[in-house]
């Protein structure tokens, strides 16, 4: 017998901009993740401190491109079917339905492009898991209504979920509503389309651009659930839970703050109301959330079915302001008992079984991980063969600990989809080489490549790993 419930949904997960391409294609229209450049300005685009409404010749644009699964995605979900892949998760740009984001009528070019895409994976006994948002916001919104500041972003985002809920009705039932929600906070253009103009309160603007989101994913489970009953509408975290890095009762509060900061957003969107300690906090700095009538009933009524959640590292927090800081988007206090990936991510298999079990013990709701992986540099063979052990001895460590968690914990857990399934661009760094996959993609940091699939080593191993129901480890 199998310590994963019967039905657990094994699989793997991409989003559109790091891996579609096809940017101009099918009627498309601009997105923000089309104009972050790799290298150079990526980090200050990212942040919405430079502004980049468009293309430049000095620059180069991976999302333009990806792994060009805008014309593979047959080939590769035939991959991800002989792995035996019961879920996948990938996200729907917004560009391809409404490719301003707040036309009258949707492109069917593009709604036609997801129906067949779906269509393909349940022809592999794959149930897709959609993400309505991974970093995607059209760049029309943001240059005329400065992105998701702009209140008039929730009724364009309700248009958009009316139509591709009715549409997709019977063929997508698992949605996320946005990807890593607290992400505006860390790269505010990335996650929310939000620019800075010079003297402009950064953090009023995210704050109103979170509420923003937070009522938007309200009422995208409303709809949701009007439209078909079955669909099961989940909240997306970036998570890793923060130790303290003493005993000191000052690091210990440290860490306190910096998981409830964290977890402010999946307390608004599960438990449906501004938690007593974000609400001081925000008065305390001057911040004010911009609560219309009807908002706060929004929230309380139409909260999240299931928690999702993304999580690579656990992070470390102390009192101390000079100690030394690991990561990169969420740099935190290095922790001296843990090896890190050549990025400088901690590597902390145990910690993903702590954040299972604090999620699951604050808000009571089935769980999904929904990104989980190690990037890492890979040598191919000539035929594009990777020994990639490292890879399935991180998967192996990771797996282990969420088993423990459902068969010792008790928590309730209703899939693993493993980031980057198939080799893409890496979301922080826009980097082919930062690589996730079980298939390799050949392609470089430049776009050079032929764009050729070949199966990595962990390929057969999780392969083997969803045939036992995670088993064989
Ligand atoms: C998450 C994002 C993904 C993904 C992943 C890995 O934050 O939701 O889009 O990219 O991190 O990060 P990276 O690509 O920077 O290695």
């Amino acid at each position: 017998m199998s310590r994963f419930p019967e039905g657990f949904l094994w699989g793997g997960a991409t989003a559109a901009n790091q891996c579609e391409g096809g940017y101009n294609e099918g009627g498309r229209g601009l997105a923000n993740v089309d104009v972050i450049p790799h290298g150079k300005d990526r980090f200050a685009v990212m942040l919405g401190d430079k502004k980049m409404f468009d293309f430049d010749n000095e620059h180069y644009y991976p999302a333009q491109t990806g792994i060009d699964m805008y014309h593979h995605y047959k080939e590769d979900i035939a991959l991800f079917g002989e792995m035996g892949f019961k879920t996948y998760r990938l996200s729907i740009a917004w560009t391809r339905i409404f490719p301003n984001g707040d036309e009258a009528e949707p492109n069917e070019e593009g709604l036609k492009f997801y129906e067949d895409l779906f269509k393909e994976c349940h022809k592999h006994g794959i149930e897709p898991l959609v993400t309505i948002t991974h970093f995607d916001c059209p760049m029309y919104l943001i240059e005329k209504y400065g992105g998701w500041k702009n209140r008039k972003l929730i009724s364009l985002y309700e248009n958009l979920c009316n139509v591709i809920f009715r549409r997709y009705k019977g063929l997508v039932k698992y949605w996320l509503t946005f990807n890593e929600i607290n992400m505006i906070l860390h790269l505010p253009f990335m996650g929310a389309g939000l620019y800075f103009e010079e003297g402009e309160n950064k953090e009023q603007a995210m704050y109103t651009a979170a509420h923003h989101e937070l009522v938007a994913s309200a009422l995208a489970t409303k709809i949701a659930h009007e439209v078909d009953p079955n669909n099961m509408v989940g909240c997306m975290l970036a998570a890793g839970e923060t130790y303290p890095y003493s005993c000191n009762p000052k690091d210990v509060w440290k860490a306190a703050e910096a998981n409830r900061d964290n977890y402010f957003f999946i307390d608004v969107q599960s438990r449906g109301a501004y938690p007593a300690y974000a609400l001081l906090d925000l008065e305390r700095k001057g911040i004010k959330i911009p609560f219309e009538d009807g908002d706060k009933e929004v929230l309380k009524k139409y909260t999240v079915d299931f928690i999702s959640f993304s999580y690579y590292s656990s992070r470390c927090a102390s009192a101390d302001p000079k100690m030394e800081t690991a990561g990169n988007v969420f740099a935190s206090v290095k922790n001296p008992h843990l090896q890190a990936s050549e990025w400088g991510w901690q590597i902390d298999p145990l910690g993903l079984r702590i954040t299972l079990n604090n999620l699951y013990d604050r808000y009571q709701k089935p769980l999904f991980i929904v990104e989980n992986g190690l990037g890492a540099k890979d040598t191919p063979d000539a035929d594009g063969y990777v020994e990639d052990d490292y890879r399935i001895d991180y998967l192996r460590e990771h797996v282990k600990a969420m088993g423990d968690a459902v068969e010792l914990d008790g928590v309730e857990l209703l899939g693993y989809t493993m980031w980057g399934c198939i080799d893409l661009v890496s979301a922080s760094t826009g980097e082919m080489s930062k690589r996730y996959g079980f298939i390799y993609v050949d392609r470089d940091d430049e776009g050079n490549g032929t764009l050729k699939r070949s199966k990595k080593k962990s390929f057969d191993w999780y392969k083997k790993v969803i045939a036992t129901n995670g088993e064989e480890l």
